[in-house]
C-alpha cells in the first residue's frame, strides 16, 4: 500500500483531482484571491515533509530531527524579509484568519477596541466583523468608503479612531479595488498611539513585484496569505520591523495559536518567494494591473457600475443593479459559461450578503496563463453578453457559445502547475 500511486489506492479521489484540474485548465478564472501556482511549488506541497513535526522555531524546537525543517524554514524566513524589505518574518501561519488572530492575540485582551473596514465594504472577517470571533471577542469599530467616490474615507477614518481610541488599526481587504493609502493609515494610527496592521494578503504580489506601494516603513506588522496575488501555496505570513512587534507576534503564532507549522508549505512558500524574487515577476505583477484596468475599461464602456469607478490593483467590484440582476444568478450563469468569479456585497448593498448586487473579478489567474490586453477586452464582452442574457432571461444559447469560445481561448494559454 505505502509504496502504491494515488490512482491505484484512492481511484476516486485521483480521478475527482483529474476532474479539478481539467476545470481549472479550461475555465477563464476570476476569482480575484485565486493563483495557479508554478509546478515548483506544487512538488514542494507534496512532499515528505508533511510528515514532521516542528513545534518552537529554528534553533528551538520540541521534538528532535529538524536538522532538513531548520534550514528549510530559515530560507523561508529570509526570502521574505529579503523580498519585502522587513527585518523579520513569520511563515507558519495557517492561513490569513489564524495570521490575524495572532495579531490580535500579541496586541490585545479581549474586549479591547480594535478599527477595520467593515465587511460589506471590502474588509475582511478577521477585522472585526461581527460574525467573526474579532467582531464577538473585541470592541470593534468599522470604516467604509464615500458613498460618491465609492474610496476610503480617511476622514472618518481618523474621526472613527479619535472618538473610539482603538489598540489596533487594520488597513487592507478583500475587495478594495483602490491603492491602500499607507501612509495615511499611519498617521491616524500614529496619533492615536494604535498599532497599525496592514493586510496585504490580496495585493502581496503587487507590492513584491513594485506594482502597489508597500506598507513597509507605514504600518508595525503586516499581514499576508502566500497564494494570492504572490502565487504560492496555501498559507500566510507575519512580518514587523521592530523586535517588539516581532516578539509578541512569534509569540502569539506558537505556542498561542497553533502547534506545528506545516513543514510542506513552508517550503512551498520559499519557492514562490524565489519565483517571486526573479525579475519576470516584477512584469507579471504589473501585467496583473493593465489587465485589471484593461477589463475594467472594457466593461465600463458597456454600462456596467464600477464601485470607484475603476481599479488601481488586481480587481473589480461591481453592482450590478444598473443591468437588472443580482451578482448571485449573474455569478452562476458566467460560471456555466466557463467565466469563474464570485458574487460579493458592494458598498451600501442593500441585499444580504448571500444574494449580493455585485460580481468580484480579478485579474491574478489569467495573466498567470500569459494572457494581455486584448484577450481582457474579449473576457469583458463575454461577461456582458451573458450578463445582459441572462437578465433578459434567455441566455442558454449565449451561455453554449461562450462556453465552447472560452474552451478556444484557454486551450491557447496553457495554466502553470497543470499537466
Ligand atoms: N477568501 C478570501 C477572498 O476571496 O478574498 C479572503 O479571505
Amino acid at each position: 500500500m505505502a509504496g502504491n500511486s494515488l490512482n491505484s489506492v484512492d481511484p476516486e479521489i485521483a480521478g475527482l483531482i483529474t476532474a479539478e484540474e481539467r476545470r481549472q485548465a479550461d475555465t477563464v478564472k476570476l476569482i480575484a484571491s485565486e493563483n495557479y501556482v508554478s509546478k515548483a511549488v506544487l512538488e514542494a506541497t507534496g512532499t515528505v515533509l508533511t510528515n514532521k513535526y516542528s513545534e518552537g522555531y529554528a534553533g528551538k524546537r520540541y521534538y528532535e530531527g529538524q536538522q532538513v525543517i531548520d534550514q528549510i524554514e530559515t530560507i523561508a524566513v529570509e526570502r521574505a524579509k529579503s523580498l519585502f524589505g522587513v527585518n523579520h518574518a513569520n511563515v507558519q501561519p495557517y492561513s490569513g484568519s489564524p495570521a490575524n488572530l495572532a495579531i490580535y492575540l500579541a496586541f490585545l485582551n479581549p474586549g479591547d477596541t480594535v478599527l477595520g473596514m467593515g465587511l460589506p465594504f471590502g474588509g475582511h472577517l478577521t477585522h472585526g466583523w461581527s460574525v467573526s470571533a474579532t467582531g464577538k471577542w473585541f470592541n470593534s469599530v468599522r470604516y467604509g468608503v464615500r458613498k460618491e467616490t465609492g474610496r476610503i474615507d480617511m476622514d472618518e477614518v481618523r474621526a472613527l479612531a479619535l472618538e473610539h481610541r482603538p489598540k489596533l488599526i487594520f488597513c487592507g481587504g478583500t475587495a478594495i479595488p483602490r491603492t491602500i493609502d499607507f501612509p495615511a493609515f499611519a498617521e491616524v494610527a500614529r496619533e492615536v498611539g494604535a498599532v497599525l496592521a496592514a493586510d496585504i494578503a490580496h495585493i502581496a504580489g503587487l507590492v513584491a513585484g513594485g506594482a502597489h506601494p508597500s506598507p513597509v516603513g507605514h504600518a508595525d506588522v503586516i499581514s499576508t496569505t502566500t497564494h494570492k496575488t504572490l502565487r504560492g501555496p496555501r498559507g500566510a505570513m507575519l512580518m514587523a520591523t521592530s523586535d517588539e512587534h516581532a516578539t509578541a507576534l512569534n509569540k502569539a503564532v506558537f505556542p498561542g495559536l497553533q502547534g506545528g507549522p506545516h513543514n510542506h508549505t513552508t517550503a512551498a512558500i520559499a519557492v514562490a518567494l524565489h519565483e517571486a524574487a526573479q525579475p519576470d515577476f516584477k512584469a507579471y505583477a504589473a501585467q496583473v494591473v493593465k489587465n485589471a484596468q484593461a477589463l475594467a475599461d472594457e466593461l465600463a464602456g458597456r454600462g456596467f457600475d464600477l464601485v470607484s469607478g475603476g481599479t488601481d490593483n488586481h480587481l473589480i467590484l461591481m453592482d450590478l443593479t444598473p443591468k437588472g440582476i443580482g451578482g448571485k444568478p449573474a455569478a452562476k450563469a458566467l460560471d456555466r459559461a466557463g467565466l469563474e468569479t464570485n458574487y460579493n456585497t458592494v458598498p451600501f448593498d442593500p441585499r444580504k450578503p448571500f444574494d449580493p448586487s455585485g460580481i468580484r473579478i480579478g485579474t491574478p489567474s489569467v495573466t498567470s496563463r500569459g494572457m494581455g490586453e486584448a484577450e481582457m477586452r474579449q473576457i469583458g464582452a463575454w461577461i456582458d453578453e451573458v450578463v445582459t442574457a441572462v437578465a433578459k432571461g434567455d441566455a442558454e444559447d449565449v451561455i453554449g457559445r461562450v462556453h465552447r469560445e472560452v474552451s478556444d481561448l484557454t486551450a491557447q494559454f496553457p495554466a502553470p502547475g497543470l499537466s
